[in-house]
């Protein structure tokens, strides 16, 4: 019988633990405190609702923003960079749960000079890709 008991508190504890979770959102910095121009080092996320896009890649390969506030893909003319934008993995589109329609494949394209707006809804976690480059990978938090 002992044996039983002690099997049962390593998995009330994993529900515990599990359930906390759930009900908090993922820890980060206060709202403000995006750095600006520095997206170098670790593993830190960018927290901006303006997503910078530069010849070939993301600026930054992690972006926090808000729910129901636009968010600007921005890609400057200096870059020359054109690109096809869409929820997925290695410029492969792959529908995501709850994200905005322009994210659906074939996703949305963006001109060097041009900016595109989406508003996400839904809090979560998504992955944005790229199409033409298969090395964009971007994973976008919404809280
Ligand atoms: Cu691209």
């Amino acid at each position: 019988m002992k044996k039983v008991l002690f099997a049962l508190v390593p998995l009330a504890l994993t529900l515990t633990l599990a359930l906390g979770a759930c009900g908090k959102p993922a820890a980060g910095g206060g709202p403000g405190t995006g750095t600006t121009g520095n997206s170098g080092g670790g593993n830190s996320c960018t927290t901006s609702q303006t997503i910078m896009l530069t010849v070939d890649n993301f600026a930054s390969s992690c972006y926090t923003v808000k729910a129901n506030q636009a968010v600007t893909f921005d890609d400057p003319s200096s870059t020359g960079g054109v690109h096809i934008i869409c929820t997925g993995h290695q410029a492969k589109c792959e529908a995501e749960a709850g994200a905005p329609t322009d994210l659906n494949a074939p996703g949305f394209q963006i001109q060097p000079g041009q900016t595109h707006q989406v508003t996400f809804t839904t809090p979560g976690t998504y992955h944005i890709a790229c199409t033409v480059h298969p090395a964009m990978d971007m994973t976008l938090t919404v809280q």
